[in-house]
């Protein structure tokens, strides 16, 4: 089972009316999410501060976005190549796994992660003020409402990932220099949010071993958080034993994923949490449900540097990576898992 931690001590309003109390608490809470995401780079989160009925509305506009005809959805299509990384792709546009197929050196592992596409459909948003990574937007009348309430919800779950990034300095026990400068790279602004539909596996493609939902890989992201329906399928692997370990869907709790920026942050003390989302149905043979989910890419400025922080090369005295941009480090990962003409 994927552990859970209860965030709420680091909610910036308690932060802010600080007591011993509340600190002690949080210093228990950053224990025990370290404990956690140090094994495989995931955990469950209580107390994120993202309220059910948000998320209920939220999952109602991906709804109503997805069931909109494909002419339409495609009056926002994510342009060919890697900037910007946003509006609308068609199912079979990614695959996720190829990155994870790059990273073995296991040749059956290599073929079978590059030739399943991904069976899905996503669109991303971002920062209206990000300038690289535009936002490309449906016009107001295919989905009215749509630009106003993505945005309102961007950056509400952009306070969820500050509540996150300070448990993970303080888990991390950071000093305070290292954690300012970690925080001045996240300022939300490149940050992604994305809705995701993972339409129904039918009966006549249940032996189809091409049909996948979405491989094993790792986010390029600093961290990532996701929302998901009752339909599970999310599961994260267990680096011990190889296995891979069900997320399952639980009312008021998010997963989260360390990426591959903060594992490098972190002088490899936290994995990238390697993850898929499987058809659950394949294997009894039942078709499997629609499925829809909300990850949410907690990234760095661009140009910024990402290296293993001083304090934490000191304690082991090696240094796991060389410092790389995350723009330089995304651009790389983007060219090789998404397919476009
Ligand atoms: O849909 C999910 O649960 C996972 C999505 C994901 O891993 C991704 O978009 O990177
Ligand atoms: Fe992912």
């Amino acid at each position: 089972m994927i552990p859970i931690v209860d965030l709420s001590p680091f909610a910036r309003t308690t932060v802010n009316a600080s007591t011993t109390t509340d600190a002690s608490l949080r210093q228990q809470r950053a224990k025990e999410l370290h404990e956690a995401v140090r094994i495989n780079g995931c955990v469950g989160l209580a107390g994120h501060g993202v309220s059910g009925e948000l998320l209920q509305q939220a999952f109602a506009v991906s709804h109503q976005l997805f069931g909109l005809p494909y002419a339409d959805k495609m009056k926002a299509p994510h342009p060919n190549g890697h900037t910007p990384h946003r509006g609308y792709s068609g199912t079979g546009k990614e695959r996720g796994a190829v990155k994870t197929a790059r990273e073995t050196d296991d040749d059956d592992l290599k073929q079978q992660f590059t030739s399943t596409a991904d069976y899905k459909e996503s669109y991303e948003i971002g920062s209206d003020e990000n300038r690289v990574q535009y936002n490309i937007w449906l016009p107001e009348d295919t989905l009215p409402g749509f630009r106003g309430f993505t945005t309102r919800f961007f950056w509400e779950l952009n306070k969820t990932a500050q509540l996150i990034l300070d448990a993970l300095i303080e888990a991390l026990g950071l000093p305070d220099a290292e954690a300012d400068a970690i925080r001045a790279l996240h300022t939300g602004h490149d940050n992604q949010l994305r809705f995701l539909h993972y339409p129904p596996i039918t009966d006549t493609m249940i032996g189809d071993e091409s049909v996948g939902r979405l491989g094993a890989h790792t986010d390029w992201s600093t961290f990532t958080f996701l929302f998901q329906d009752e339909n599970s399928g999310l599961e994260f692997g267990d680096g011990a034993s190889g296995d891979f370990v069900p997320a399952t869907p639980r009312e008021g709790i998010l997963y989260m994923n360390i990426g591959d920026m903060f594992h490098r942050i972190s002088n490899n003390i936290y994995p990238s949490g390697l993850h898929r989302v499987s058809v659950s149905g394949k294997a009894s043979g039942q078709p499997t449900p629609a499925r829809y989910s909300i990850p949410y890419f907690v990234c760095p400025a661009p140009d910024g540097t990402i290296e293993p922080q001083p304090s934490l090369v000191a304690a082991v005295g090696k240094k796991h990576h060389e410092p790389i941009t995350y723009q330089k480090f995304a651009e790389q990962m983007f060219d090789t898992t998404n397919i476009y003409d």
